[in-house]
Parts: C-alpha cells; structure tokens; sequence
C-alpha cells in the first residue's frame, strides 16, 4: 500500500496533478505544506494538513511544515471575501514562534532517513529584493493568469475588491514551492483545497523557472453534515493551544460530534485502521446511543494533541459530569470542570466547624425553593454532595466536604449543578 491508497480510504484527496499516484508509488519524496501564523496558535482545522504530513512520513516521505513569516505578512485572500487587516511584525514573529512548536509536536524529527524539518518562509522572503520580485519571478507569471484564479476573481466581482499587496500573495507563495524545490528537492505541495490556485500557480512558476516538474495535492476542506462550520462551539474556535482551548473542551469537542460525521472525521484526523474504523461504523449504525466512535474519537484526539496525562484528567471530567466521584480532582480541575454551572460564593466562616445545614445551602444554591422542599428532595434521594447521594435531611456542609478547601459541588437530580465557592 503507497500513501495514496492510505489518502484514499480516508476521502482524503479533493484533488491532485496528473502523475502524482505514479510519482508516489515509485519515489520517496520531499513534501511541504504551510501554515499561516495569523494566530498564536494552530487549530482543528489545521490538523487535517497537519497530520497529513506526518502520514506522509509514516510511508517514508520526508516532510516539511513551514511557517510562514513571510507570507503571513501579506494575507492569503484564497476562501476570503474581505481583504485582512496586516499583523505587526512582532505579532507575526510572536505567532511563527508559537506555531513552529505546535507543527514540531505532531512530526518526527528523529527518523533516520527521513526526518522533518520546520522552516520559515521569511528566511528566503525577507531578504528578496523588489527588483528581484518583479525580475525573476513576476517575469514568469502573467496577470491575465493570476486574474484568473479563483481566489482573485471572486475579490474582483465584490465590492470591497482587493489590494495589490493580497493579490501578490500567489507570487510568494509560488516562490516558496520553488525555492523548496531548487534547494530541498521538494517536489509536492499539499494543502486543503482553498489552496489548489496557490499550488498550481506554484508547479507552473516551476515549470517556467527552471523546466522541472513538480506536483500539488490537496485536501477535502471539512464541512459538517448539517451545514454549520466545522471546528467552532459557541466558545469560538478550537485550538490546539491548552491555553486557549483546555483538553476538557477539547476532549468535549470532539465528543459532540454528529453521527452523521463521526466516521469521516475517524478517517480524516485519527491513525485507526480501515478496520477499525468499519467496525466504528457498525456501531454508530447499530447502537448509536453508545457513542463509542465518539468516545473513541475524543480519545485519539485528546492524547494526540495534549498527551496521555492530558487525556485521562479530560476523562474523568467528563465522567464526572455525568455523576461519577470527584475524588483526585484539584481545585482548578473543579473550577474548569463546572465552569458553566451556576455558582454562588460563601464566607468560609459560614461552613466552619459543625458547619451548615445542607437544607439551607440547597435554598441558597437556588437548588430548592424552600427548606421544606429542600427536605423532600434529600428524603426522595434527590440530593448529592460531591456527586454523592445524601440519605440525611440533618446533615451539614462543613469545610470536610471542600474541595482543596474551595469548592463544594452540590447537584439535585442527574443534571442540576451549583457549585459552591468558599471565599
Ligand atoms: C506559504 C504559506 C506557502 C504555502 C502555504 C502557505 C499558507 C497558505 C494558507 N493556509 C491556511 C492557513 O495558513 O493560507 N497560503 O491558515 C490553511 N493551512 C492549512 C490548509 C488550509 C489552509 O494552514 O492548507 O486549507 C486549511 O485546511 O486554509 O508556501
């Protein structure tokens, strides 16, 4: 099996240059696809590129993720309808810096014959002069050509139209694949498929440049079964940041997913076999209720991108949610975990000693209406502390039942939550 047959089975190839399954299946080759650091961070819908470039490699092709510095400088207009607002350069230097990290984690640097390798593409950008721009590589490519892709003629029918600074990007881009094939050997640029005009602009500036041949492959662009935009939750998008997305929501993310996508997205983003994908299949078609593509997909995703350690603590948040002890979880863990549960603060003093009649809590936690109602719901087993059913109607909240000494997580029924935050 060549890495094109892997691509295959997973729906992973929208488009590709003519020769690119002979190429692959007689050569091992260079690769690059890049990334534009518009942000500090990288997000899920960076991974499909990403994670290809690693399944590339896993068949013996070496990769190369570049950041781009350069053109990140510019903007990209390919899928934009307005023209973007430039980032500084100290914010483009900042973001390159975060992002190089995040492409480095998901590649292997160590592989003898193969190894990757991360560039910037400002290293060759930056320094090229103006007169060499417009000599040695705007000589080679026509405007007519370039009014002709895509990424240009939608700008050119709309009214905000598009600056010669976005309709320059092509060019640089194009350089790149070519500065990457005469100095690295790097024959194939991939990308999703918003990228095909670039690349193509790229294998065709080759062509001129230096009469080589080279070839572009690019990626289906992810789009939910039911229309909405993949990689967004109300929180905005998911990145592959901790610190922005933490690997509670991340897991989360990915354990929402619809039915109707969850074996597309086993297939685009996880290393699981055909047949363990079919089997997946079989499972979301006959017991979708237990949600194991799901499980297992959150799963994947999560130690992939945040680790193991990561992965079990986004677990047993998860499970705890759905009623399951607290037991081993700090007091950020509690405070991640229940960040949208109502909360109500208390003096600590309040729960000091013998404490405070869990009757009154409930009323204060707004989980009964009053202590009479309060004490029916504990008589009828409704009530639990810490996930853990209360039988008393007479027992007290006291500073035993605190979390790090912080948080008490009062819930009545399988779902309504306060928690309690000790001041
Ligand atoms: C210099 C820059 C190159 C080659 C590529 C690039 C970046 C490219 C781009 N890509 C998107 C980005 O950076 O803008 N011009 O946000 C993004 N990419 C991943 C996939 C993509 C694409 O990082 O290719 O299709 C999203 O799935 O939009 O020499």
């Amino acid at each position: 099996m060549s890495i094109l047959d892997e691509l295959k089975w997973r729906d992973l190839i929208y488009d590709a240059s003519d020769g690119v399954a002979d190429l692959l299946s007689r050569e091992r080759v260079t690769l690059y696809n890049g990334f534009d650091p518009t942000g500090d961070s990288l997000h899920v819908g960076h991974l499909v590129p990403l994670i290809a470039l690693a399944r590339f490699q896993r068949f013996g092709h070496t990769p190369i993720a570049l950041a781009g510095g350069g053109t990140g400088m510019i903007g990209d207009p390919s899928g934009k309808s307005q023209e973007r607002q430039l980032l500084t350069p100290a914010q483009v230097e900042a973001n390159v810096e975060a992002i190089k990290q995040q492409l480095a984690h998901f590649l292997d640097f160590e592989a003898k014959s193969n190894p990757a390798r991360v560039m910037n593409n400002a290293d060759w950008l930056a320094p090229m002069s103006m007169m060499s721009f417009l000599r040695d590589i705007g000589k080679h490519i026509t405007v007519n050509y370039m009014l002709s892709k895509d990424s240009v003629k939608s700008r050119l029918s709309s009214e905000s139209g598009i600056s010669f600074t976005e309709f320059s990007y092509m060019l640089l881009q194009s350089y790149d694949f070519a500065h990457l094939f005469q100095h690295h050997g790097c024959v194939l640029q991939t990308g999703g498929s918003d990228q095909w005009g670039n690349i193509t602009a790229g294998v065709d500036l080759i062509r001129r440049m230096t009469g080589g041949k080279a070839y572009g492959l690019v990626y289906p662009l992810i789009v939910k079964a039911d229309g909405t935009k993949f990689g967004k939750t109300e929180g905005g998008s998911v990145w592959l940041d901790a610190k922005r997305t933490s690997p509670y929501r991340f897991y989360q993310f990915w354990i929402n997913t619809d039915d109707a996508d969850v074996v597309r997205y086993l297939k685009f983003f996880t290393w699981l076999t055909e047949a363990e994908v079919a089997e997946l299949a079989h499972q979301v078609a006959t017991q979708p209720e237990k949600r194991e593509a799901q499980q297992r997909l959150a799963r994947e995703m999560t130690r992939m991108t945040h680790g193991e350690t990561a992965l079990a603590r986004a677990e047993t948040a998860s499970r705890v949610l759905f009623g399951g002890a607290l037991a081993g979880l700090t007091a950020s863990d509690v405070a991640e975990i229940f960040e949208d549960v109502p909360a109500v603060t208390l003096p600590r003093q309040q729960i000091e000693g013998d404490g405070a009649p869990l009757l009154d809590v409930l009323v204060t936690a707004k989980l009964a209406t009053s202590k009479g109602d309060a004490r029916r719901t504990v008589e009828g087993g409704g009530v639990y502390v810490n996930n853990q059913q209360v039988a008393d109607p007479a027992r007290a909240i006291s500073l035993n039942d605190a979390i790090d000494g912080q948080f008490v997580v009062l819930r009545k029924g399988r779902k309504s939550y306060c928690l309690l935050r000790l001041l």
